[in-house]
């Protein structure tokens, strides 16, 4: 038990020794080209160091984030439908997992999994997961996997022997634009094999206000978690934003379905960022993230799209979210 705990946390940081040396100028290359663009954008892979996902944790607490307990209660609802879907011997394997706080339902629910494999961009919360399951789960294989799960990505033999369980929650793929999420789910289908189920959670349409409100929280959370991309760009890349001249903005896209986050300029400014110079006006915008928001139907265009079909739904009371189990 002590042994693959610490062979599997030392993978982990293998891979993050790794990634550190090649993510920054992808990193500096991304933002430059963000800042280039005539509406300014950034992706929203970049809100997750290590203070960006414990300030994630913390709007998860925040009264108006319904997302995160919402779809916590769901899954403990349908745990049993969930576990019935799972092979014995499976691995579960999380995109995005984060703290892994919901993986634990999952696994109470299913002791028939024997490997979890984490997927994580941000290596600290990997870590941390990790070692908090493994003494919570003694007799479970850990394969954590420290990385951008919208990359290329490869399972060790090892897993690819087992029937997989994608798990896919917290409606992450609602910050892909349509075609990433395509593209992503094109992908798992063939990392996953043919005999795999993809379970994916998903943030239903629902009114405007509970939606505003959800990613503008009164305690400013959501706000300070916005703004930690541009320190965080100051610290890593050498930027000089003044962190104060940009208000956070949410707002709603009718059009596209989805919530939009801003960095909205207060004034008329320059950054500079590697030698080079970006001019902001007053009231100009940089886009941070988008949370798409579906219908079932919508839900199940993307799904048959992208080599995928719907098996079983569940949908919680308002507000809305969804559990989809998707095969192949
Ligand atoms: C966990 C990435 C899905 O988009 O709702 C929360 C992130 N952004 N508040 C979401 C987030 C602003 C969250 N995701």
């Amino acid at each position: 038990e002590q042994r693959w705990m610490a062979s599997g946390v030392r993978l982990a940081r293998d891979a993050a020794a790794a990634d550190e040396r090649d993510d920054s100028p992808q990193f500096l290359a991304d933002v430059v080209a963000g800042l280039s663009s005539p509406q300014k954008t950034l992706s929203p892979k970049y809100l997750y160091d290590a203070r960006g996902s414990a300030l994630f944790e913390e709007i998860c607490r925040t009264p108006e984030y319904y997302p995160t307990r919402t779809e916590t209660a769901l899954l403990r609802e349908i745990a049993a439908d969930l576990s019935a879907l799972i092979p014995k011997g499976a691995a579960l394997i999380e995109f995005g997992s984060g703290a892994s706080d919901k993986t634990a339902i999952v696994l109470d629910a299913a002791p028939q999994i024997s490997t979890y494999v984490p997927i994580e961009i941000s290596h600290d919360a990997l870590d941390q997961a990790v070692a908090r399951l493994a003494q919570r789960y003694p007799s479970l294989d850990f394969v954590p996997i420290a990385g951008d799960f919208t990359g290329e990505l490869r399972l060790p033999e090892s897993v690819r022997a087992k029937s997989a369980v994608g798990f896919f929650p917290g409606s992450t793929i609602g910050n892909l634009d349509p075609a990433e999420m395509q593209q992503f789910l094109l992908r798992t289908r063939v990392l996953l094999g043919e005999d795999s189920v993809l379970l994916v959670g998903a943030d239903m349409l629902k009114d405007v206000p509970t939606l505003l409100a959800a990613y503008d929280d009164a305690a400013g959370v959501t706000a300070g978690f916005n703004r930690n991309l541009l320190e965080r760009i100051n610290r890593e890349l050498g930027a000089d934003f003044d962190i104060q001249a940009f208000r956070h903005e949410a707002r709603w896209n009718a059009g596209l379905q989805r919530m939009e986050m801003h960095l909205v300029s207060l004034h008329d400014q320059h950054v500079t960022l590697g030698g080079m110079r970006f001019s902001f006006s007053q009231g100009e915008s940089l886009h941070t993230e988008n949370s798409h928001k579906f219908s079932t139907d919508s839900f199940d265009a993307l799904a048959a799209r992208s080599g995928w079909q719907i098996v079983q739904q569940w949908i919680s009371p308002a507000p809305q979210f969804a559990m989809f189990a998707l095969v192949p």
